[in-house]
Order: C-alpha cells, then structure tokens, then sequence
C-alpha cells in the first residue's frame, strides 16, 4: 500500500452497494486504506460479495488522514475516526453542505459511483474490472436502473464509460434484482431494518426498500408508528408508504400527494427517500 496513511472510510450503520463501489474504487485509485465498519445490506448480494475485492472493517493504523464516501451525515461517521482528520468528503445526499465547507463535494445526483469514476477520469486512469463491475452495479442500482428522477446525464454517461471495462454477464442487471428480491422477500422487515434512516433528531424512522414488484411484500411488511416505510416498485413507477401514524398519512397525503387506504399510501411516480426528504423538508 502506497498511502497507508490514507483511508476511505464508509459509515458505522450500514454499508450499500455505493458506499462499497465508492470505498474500493477508491482505495483502488489512491492505493490506501479502507475502513468499511457498517454491516452489509440487501443491495450487495451475495454473487457481489464473492467478487475479488478486500476490505477492513477494522481501523487502520498509522492513518492520518480520511475520506468519506457515500454520506456526510456527522452521526454515523464511526467513532474511531477523528473529525478533524477528515480531509474531503463525497457524497449524494443533500443537507450537510454547509457543515462540510470546502472539504465537501456535495451534489444530488443518482450516485455517488458516479463521483469516483470522475476521479478516475480526471487521474487518466481505467477502473480494473471488478472495479467497474463495482461502480456500474452501484449506478444503476442507485438510479433503480435509471428510472428515478435523481438520475443525471452524469450517471447515464459513467454508467455507458464504465461498461466497457466491465466483466459482466451480459443480462447482469436483471440476475442482480432477481437475487436481491430473493433476499430481501425471504426477509422483509430485517431488510428494512438494515436499510434504516432516523430524522429528526432520532423521532422519526424512514426504511425504504427498492423491488420490481413491491406488491408481492405489502402484507408482510409491518407499517412504522414514528415514521414510514417506502417501498420502491421499480416496475410500476410508484411508492408504496406504509405508516400507521394517521399524522403520517396527513403529510404524505399533503406533501407527497400519496392516496391512502389505510396504513399503504400510493403516490402517483417514483420518489427515493433522499428526494421524499427533500420535497417534504424533513431534516435529520
Ligand atoms: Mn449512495
């Protein structure tokens, strides 16, 4: 290792699909430490985790200097990381710009991927292929394969530039949701348990599960009382919101324009929690 006093560090909560293309391609690029502490969770399948990659889920010695990928919310960075030492930070979820100041790269785009196959670009260098492999599963999983309204020509244009040096079967995108759905319906509430955000300040709790076909789950989910549960349903363009809060149903209703029968609300198009968070303006 080249930089071991450099280390890309992933969250303590959970780890995805993107924070783990981030943290490896970055690692890869920079040739320094990882430190990815937060378990894994239903978008890294297992096909994905048996791919060639390393990574510690223990601090490294020695590093002097951190990186963050895919968040900037100052509560899950892992204790064992000093603020100070944080020299830049990537990520695609937006509200912590301010607090970051220049050591921040901030944007609301489909993936935060997207971000470190630009540095790649900028350094004139080609991902290897489990890299790529990596870094587009991230994007178009992230993107829910370019359907939802944060993807940006960005995204298309990595995604397209990245294919090339991919090692994929050829109809990956379809086998990966197939193993994921497998997973996750095995499993639905753990899978939501493990794809858990809490806002304002600890009240209120936002799962989000993303599937071809959420239907199929609606009756084994369990509705959230502080919060909701969306559940993606990439094949019909909609969200399912889950919420026995009847304040809950008001605001969606009012803020997301979701028609409720009961505790499952429909909304008329497809919204990921980051944009549900911003339209409604619910902070962390
Ligand atoms: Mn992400």
């Amino acid at each position: 290792m080249q930089n071991p006093k450099l280390c890309v560090c992933g969250s303590h909560r959970y780890t995805d699909i993107d924070q783990l293309a981030c943290a490896v391609a970055y690692a890869e690029l920079y040739d320094c430490a990882t430190f990815l502490p937060g378990p894994f969770n239903a978008t890294i399948p297992d096909s994905v985790r048996k791919w060639d990659f390393i990574i510690s889920t223990t601090p490294p010695h020695g590093a002097e200097e951190f990186v963050l990928v895919d968040y900037s919310y100052p509560e899950v960075i892992p204790p064992e990381i000093p603020l100070d030492k944080i020299t830049k930070v990537y990520d695609h979820h937006t509200e912590f710009e301010e607090y970051w100041g220049p050591r921040g790269q901030i944007e609301f785009i489909g993936a935060c991927a997207t971000m470190i196959y630009e540095l790649y670009e900028q350094g004139g260098k080609i991902p290897p292929p489990t890299i790529a492999n990596l870094l587009a599963t991230a994007i178009f999983a992230q993107t829910l394969n370019f359907k939802c309204s944060i993807a940006t020509d960005r995204d298309r244009r990595a995604f397209e530039k990245l294919r090339k040096f991919t090692s994929l079967p050829p109809d990956w995108v379809k086998m990966y949701y197939t193993e994921v759905e497998a997973d996750v319906m095995a499993d639905p509430n753990g899978a939501i348990k493990n794809d858990m955000k809490t806002f304002e300040a600890g009240a209120t709790q936002i799962g989000q599960l993303e599937l071809y076909n959420a239907k199929s789950v609606l009756n084994k989910i369990e509705p959230f009382e502080n919060g909701f549960v969306i559940l993606v349903d990439i094949g019909e363009g909609v969200d399912y919101l889950l919420t026995s809060n009847p304040r809950w149903q008001k605001r969606l209703s009012n803020e997301l324009g979701a028609k409720f029968t009961g505790s499952i609300g429909i909304t008329d198009k497809l919204y990921l929690r980051k944009e549900i968070i911003k339209i409604m303006d619910i902070k962390r």
